[in-house]
């Protein structure tokens, strides 16, 4: 059993303010930074329960917000292949930082602990790391008193990449077994992900040079390296917004979210005609591109654009290796745009579904796909390959140099994406590739389908839990009526689509809309707000 002092004595230089809840949301608990300090304590315990329950297998922490504004803080915890924390473990994240005293949280870890049969005799082991934040020292002391406080094997691995940590956690519990994913250091990282990529870049024309924003967060730091390491000319970057000292800056007019949510190039950044732009967001797991055309205009190459070209080149890749029955598919969110939808349907004709918002559920989509694509419009996402997906590569026996090299170009793939996670590093590599292996510009890669226009607002309500939805978040179950309102306006406009559902991350409701034109659009997004509010 606990040594129950121990814990209470640890709990008690991490008391939980009185008066706040803490929920384990879409993406861990995430809220202003200077409050979490007991929550990011309790995760430490928590996780060692995890590692004990799992016999012994590393458990990650990562201390992060995100895209979030620079007082807040979030953390979360990552299962032992490197995914998010199973399901229904996130109802004892919360409980365990809802405990209102020390006494009260040991109470509860002994009733978790019961529920999941766990032998506490087992050696927990944790693996933890931090973004750039100013709150992040002080919430990393917390966990490690957590961590102290049962025992623990810790791993420090500092300030990188969230899909970095998700990475580490994976190598760590593959050790030395026919599944190791690679050296759980940084350099382990750049190596396996820079080696994959100039396996598959090597004898093509370079590329022009790339514009990374890096959102002033870890990304900026942490994708240097990654150059250092690759140190070739097909990977020639600048990495514009890469201060992560001056406090203020994380995320501010810059990154991926902003450039997405504003359509708009980021602070610091003109856009300067053939130039080739990205942007990361502040922990570096979302991605996406854009360019200015000669007329000034700003086009945007969002989360779904890099779905259909990665989707696209891997079909290609699967019908020259010549393998029956490995059917690539796409995992979208209701937030992919209408048209990028039809594209994969109509013209790629590739099997796609919805899952609800938030990278987990798009995984679990993902996974009973022999090759699965999921990105969500914001740019966060990756590919997953399933056991019959590598058993059937396995097992082709190349008949042309054609489909030797397709079936090498695979094999390789997979080792360039990282498929604990979505990971903007990793995916900017898998671009690059692509566009590279094709010899296109961003505009070439574009001319695929053109976006629908679309909005999304948000709106403040008073109680957003009695707003419940069904089909992957695209229809109101509840209040009574307000689907039928929503259906009754969205049927006024060609091509409407719209869908209300309350934030995982915010107190708000959030609704989408997209229609032919802007004005159509606007209209709609408007007018169904209207009814929500
Ligand atoms: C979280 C999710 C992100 C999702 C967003 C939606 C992860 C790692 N992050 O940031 O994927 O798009 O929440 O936020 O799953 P919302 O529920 O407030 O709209
Ligand atoms: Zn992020």
């Amino acid at each position: 059993s606990f040594d129950a002092e121990k814990i209470i004595e640890y709990s008690n230089k991490n008391p939980k303010p009185a008066s706040t809840t803490f929920a384990y949301g879409t993406a861990g608990f995430r809220t202003v930074g200077d409050t979490l300090g007991s929550t990011v304590f309790r995760c430490g315990l928590l996780a060692a329960l995890r590692s004990q329950s799992k016999n012994g297998q590393v458990i990650g922490v990562m201390i992060t917000a995100s895209h979030n504004h620079e007082r807040d803080n979030g953390v979360k915890l990552v299962d032992p292949m490197g995914e998010m924390l199973q399901q229904s473990w996130e109802a004892y994240c919360t409980d365990v930082a809802n405990a209102q005293t020390s006494e009260e949280l040991v109470e509860t870890l002994s009733h978790i602990a019961q529920e999941e049969r766990i032998d506490l005799t087992i050696k927990p082991r944790v693996a933890y790391a931090r973004d750039t934040r100013p709150s992040g020292p002080m919430l990393q002391a917390a966990l490690e008193d957590g961590l102290a406080a049962l025992d623990v094997e810790a791993s420090n691995f500092g300030i990188v990449t969230t899909p970095q940590l998700h990475y580490f956690v994976r190598c760590l519990n593959t050790q030395g077994t026919a599944a190791s994913y690679g050296e759980p250091t940084e350099a382990g990282y750049n190596a396996k992900y820079g080696q994959a990529f100039l396996r598959l870049v090597s004898g093509r024309e370079t590329p022009s040079k790339l514009f990374i924003d890096a959102a002033n967060g870890v990304g900026a730091p942490q994708v240097l390296k990654l150059a250092q390491a690759i140190n070739s000319p097909y990977f020639d970057i600048e990495v514009r917004n890469s201060d992560t000292q001056t406090l203020g800056k994380l995320n501010i007019g810059c990154g991926a979210d902003h450039v997405k949510s504003n359509q708009r190039p980021p602070a610091g950044v003109s856009l300067v005609p053939g130039s080739r732009y990205c942007s990361f967001d502040g922990d570096a797991d979302r991605l996406v591109y854009y360019y200015g055309d000669e007329h000034g205009a700003f086009h945007l190459l969002d989360g779904d654009k890099i779905s259909t070209l990665v989707a696209t080149y891997l079909r290609d890749l699967v019908a020259t290796a010549g393998i029956e029955d490995l059917q690539v598919g796409v995992v979208q969110t209701a937030y992919a745009n209408g048209n990028s939808t039809s594209y994969i349907k109509d013209t790629l004709k590739l099997p796609t579904v919805f899952a609800k918002t938030g990278v987990k559920h798009l995984h679990h989509e993902a996974e009973k796909m022999n090759i699965g694509v999921y990105f969500e419009a914001n740019g966060h996402g990756t590919v997953l390959f399933n056991p019959s997906a590598v058993a059937k590569l396995r097992a082709v026996v190349p008949e042309t140099p054609a489909q030797a090299d397709a079936v090498e170009r695979l094999w390789a793939l997979r080792d360039l994406i990282n498929e604990s996670v979505g990971d903007a590093m990793s995916d900017m590599l898998l671009v690059e590739t692509i566009l590279i292996c094709k010899g296109w510009t961003l505009a070439q890669w574009n001319e695929a389908y053109t976006d629908l226009p679309s909005r999304l607002l948000k709106v403040v309500v008073n109680d957003r839990t009695i707003f419940k939805t069904t089909n992957a978040e695209q229809t109101l179950t509840a209040p009574h009526g307000l689907q039928d309102i929503v259906d009754s306006l969205v049927a006024k406009f060609p091509r409407g689509r719209s869908f209300v559902r309350p934030s995982g991350t915010e107190d708000a409701v959030r609704v989408y809309a997209e229609a032919a034109t802007r004005r159509d659009c606007d209209q709609l997004a408007y007018a169904v707000a209207g009814a929500v509010f």
